[in-house]
């Protein structure tokens, strides 16, 4: 992997509520498995793993409405970067992005969307993806 100044590596941090597949996701890009911080297959503090150009900052899952230590590791990772890489449970679209893109506001990023093996492909998957 070639050596890159600060100023090059961007950060990522990766955003969404438990178990809706970020360290995996993570893993998948980095090819790192995941830190000995996870409890339980839970990521418990940020942690972060360097890509090619990119390090990703992984954090907790965020219990909405819940001021959980792990909740608040997460949401002051969050105000620490201005790149977010939101992840939703193909599952739960509508009802995440409901309650995180207002966490989101003024930053730079993407949705990733796991899970897909979870739902039928349908017309209204589709109109999910593209909206
Ligand atoms: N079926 C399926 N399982 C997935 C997918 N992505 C991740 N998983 C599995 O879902 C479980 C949770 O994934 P994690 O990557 O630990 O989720 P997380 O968001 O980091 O969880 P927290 O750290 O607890 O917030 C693991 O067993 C993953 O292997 C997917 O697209 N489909
Ligand atoms: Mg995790």
């Amino acid at each position: 992997m070639p050596l890159l100044s600060p100023s090059t590596q961007r950060s990522i941090v990766l955003i969404g509520k438990e178990s809706t597949g970020k360290s995996q996701l993570i893993a998948s890009l980095t090819g790192h498995s995941p830190y000995s911080t996870n409890f339980r297959g839970s990521t418990v503090d940020c942690e972060t793993y360097a890509g090619d150009g990119v390090t990703f900052v992984d954090t907790p899952g965020i219990l909405y409405r819940s001021d959980t230590a792990t909740t608040r590791v997460a949401l002051e990772q969050l105000q620490a970067y201005d790149t977010v890489l939101l992840v939703v449970k193909a599952t739960h679209v509508d009802e995440d992005l409901a309650d995180l893109l207002p966490l989101v506001v003024g930053k730079r990023g993407i949705v990733v969307i796991p899970f897909w093996d979870k739902v039928a492909p349908s017309d209204f998957t589709c109109q999910v993806i593209r909206r």
